[in-house]
């Protein structure tokens, strides 16, 4: 089951401009199915738990403050090969360097406010899901 799926979801800053349908399409033109999707907000707590891999970098504290500013649409994706497919979508995290047609070249701002997020493995793709996700919520 891991291996077709990904996990997603949508930052404060894209969510606040109104970018959830345009992001959606662009999921769902990709040849993604959107298995589970909700709106909600993080404490500062629960996205610092969220993205614990990173406690030791130097933009920890900026990158929980800015995932906890406002509300956030975490989604559960499907499709063949979902986490590389999935990452070729939504671009390089620094959306300069991001290629014409991703999700990050259209709507990211800065490195910070690069609005999606993208697993960069089937096991943290499950890790993610579950973190937002029950099984009843999945389908
Ligand atoms: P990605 O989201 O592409 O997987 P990542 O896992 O390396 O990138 O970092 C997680 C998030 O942290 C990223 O989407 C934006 C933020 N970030 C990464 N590097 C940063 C930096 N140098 N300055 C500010 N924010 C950064
Ligand atoms: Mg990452």
């Amino acid at each position: 089951m891991a291996t077709n799926r990904t996990f997603t979801m949508i930052k404060p800053h894209a969510v606040a401009d109104n970018h959830i349908g345009g992001i959606t399409a662009m999921i769902e033109a990709a040849g993604f199915r959107i298995v589970a999707m909700k709106k909600t907000q993080l404490s500062a707590a629960q996205a610092g738990k969220f993205y614990e891999v990173h406690k030791e970098r130097p933009f920890y504290g900026e990158l929980c403050e800015m995932m906890s500013s406002g509300p956030i649409v975490p989604m559960i994706l499907e499709k063949e090969n979902a986490v590389a497919d999935f990452r070729a979508l939504i671009g390089a995290t620094n959306p300069a360097n991001a290629e014409e047609g991703t999700i990050r070249k259209k709507y990211a701002k800065s490195m910070g406010e690069n609005a999606i997020h993208g697993s960069d493995s089937d096991e943290n793709a499950a890790i993610e899901g579950s973190f937002f996700f029950g099984a009843i919520e999945q389908y």
